[in-house]
């Protein structure tokens, strides 16, 4: 009898106290691969003792909740995985110690599997990284995760995830595009670190492909806590599409719902995230908070014919001619910007060596041009190196005081006029670091709130509070 987690065991401890017949109740196997012990085998009971060769071996056997643990080494070959797990108890396939055992790359046709700690790297062309499945081809694979794996110098897609999938921790470097998601995704804690360009021929003419540091089609859909950065400088040069977080609708794509992205720092793309939604008109509710947006060629957040787009305590350094933007009245439809630091910073040096926009306004409502009642609820939010027209009451310029902007570093000083000066937001209650907001007096503007060790104004002399 093979006991592998803490979880089973508890379990059974727990049953055998209870005085409940365990016997018949099929117990989670833990398997071994290790290709380079000398006694491996396929023929092997994939023992520790007695490991197996290859992982394809493990993933003809594995059943529900079991778990692989694959030694280090170079496995060839894609993997399939054609067996499923089930929900709560997933087929788990680890490397052990983690990105120590190299693979060109796991291929899911089965659900509830679990792809840890492997180094997966692929130089033939187009190649992705781990696939499983597209909801738009009816091929989505159902509640997948994908965790601390190390892919790199592939040139396709590093991580297409299916649906209910998670995607945490994992580095992706030097990878054509980061992560492609559907419904009910979260996507936590990763880094993407430099998107390649794969060229094509296009009209007679080689020309870099168009890319994305993510891509999102469908509901509920969460982006947290991942820093994204490196766009190939061809495509930054030229003005190709690369955004940090994107969808369109139209060709095989639909609509998309209830897409959360918070607490990301993301340097250098075109657009900071321009999805699309102009095919059918049904996308809603878009949340950006908490994020750090630097460098981006045109835009930074325009999400077209989508309605309920929230962008509240972000901060948008050099974020094109226009840093949020609404361009029609669906658009405006109960979509909020507030507490947000928009500003420029050295923009110049970019306007000069890629031809990039120069600032205009932080804030552009076009609708309003051809409908006045088109408004966004927009207040506090605070400018610098751009226009303010002046959308809300409490809207205002002032020079952010940034502690080292130098270094990426774009977070307050004690005395910035942006310290204290948002309102509240019920629904954010950390910063992009997970620090407790408010402090001081009050919401800071931007993505990150100055903590306070003591109140920030002394009680006057003689004051009871
Ligand atoms: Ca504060």
């Amino acid at each position: 009898m093979t006991v592998n987690s803490a979880g089973s065991w508890t379990a059974l401890c727990l049953a055998a106290a209870l005085g409940l017949a365990v016997a018949g109740e099929s117990l989670a196997a833990t398997y071994y691969v290790d290709g380079t012990h000398a006694a491996a085998k396929d023929d092997n009971d994939g023992s520790a003792k007695a490991p197996w060769k290859t992982i394809q071996k493990a993933a003809g056997v594995a059943k529900a909740g079991d778990a692989v643990i694959v030694r280090p080494g170079a496995y060839d070959g894609v993997l399939t995985v054609k067996v499923s797990g089930e929900k709560g108890k997933l087929i788990t396939f680890r490397a052990e110690p983690a990105r120590k055992a190299r693979v060109r790359g796991f291929v899911l046709e089965g659900d509830y599997i679990s792809i840890e700690g492997f180094e997966i790297t692929n130089d033939a062309d187009q190649a992705n990284g781990i696939f499983a499945g597209e909801a738009h081809r009816k091929t989505a694979r159902t509640g997948c995760r994908f965790v601390n794996n190390f892919i790199h110098d592939v040139g396709g897609t590093a991580i297409t995830s299916g649906e209910k999938a998670m995607v945490k921790g994992n580095l992706m470097k030097n990878v054509c595009r980061g992560v492609f998601v559907n419904s009910g995704t979260l996507v936590e804690d990763n880094e993407v670190d430099t998107l390649t360009a794969q060229m094509i021929e296009k009209n007679g003419k080689t020309q870099p492909k168009k890319t994305q540091y993510t891509f999102f089609a469908g509901d509920d859909i969460t982006f947290r806590g991942n820093y994204l950065h490196g766009a190939p400088q061809a495509q930054l040069k030229k003005g190709m599409g690369v955004d940090f977080f994107t969808t369109w609708d139209a060709w095989i794509f639909g609509s998309s719902h209830r897409i959360l992205i918070e607490n990301n720092r993301c340097f250098d793309a075109t657009h900071a995230s321009e999805p699309e939604a102009k095919q059918h008109k049904q996308s809603s509710h878009i949340t950006y908070r908490n994020n750090l947006f630097v460098n981006t060629v045109y835009v930074g957040v325009l999400c077209k014919e989508w309605s309920h787009i929230t962008v509240e305590n972000n901060i948008f350094i050099n974020c094109g001619a226009y840093p949020v933007w609404f361009q029609t009245a669906r658009e405006t439809e109960g979509s909020v910007v507030r507490n947000n630091l928009i500003a420029y910073w050295k923009r110049d040096r970019q306007v000069a060596a890629f031809d990039w926009k120069p600032a205009e306004s932080g804030i552009a409502n076009f609708a309003l041009k051809k409908n006045p009642e088109a408004k966004v609820v927009c207040d506090y939010n605070m400018f610098w190196g751009c226009e303010n027209r002046g959308y809300g009451k409490h809207d205002f310029v002032a020079e952010p005081q940034f502690v080292d902007p130098e270094k990426g570093d774009f977070r307050l000083k004690p005395d910035s006029p942006g310290v204290d000066a948002g309102t509240t937001i019920e629904a954010i209650k950390t910063d992009l670091r997970g620090v407790k907001r408010p402090q001081g007096k009050a919401y800071d503007v931007g993505a990150y709130e100055l903590e306070q060790k003591r109140p920030s104004r002394a009680p006057a002399e003689g004051a009871k509070e």
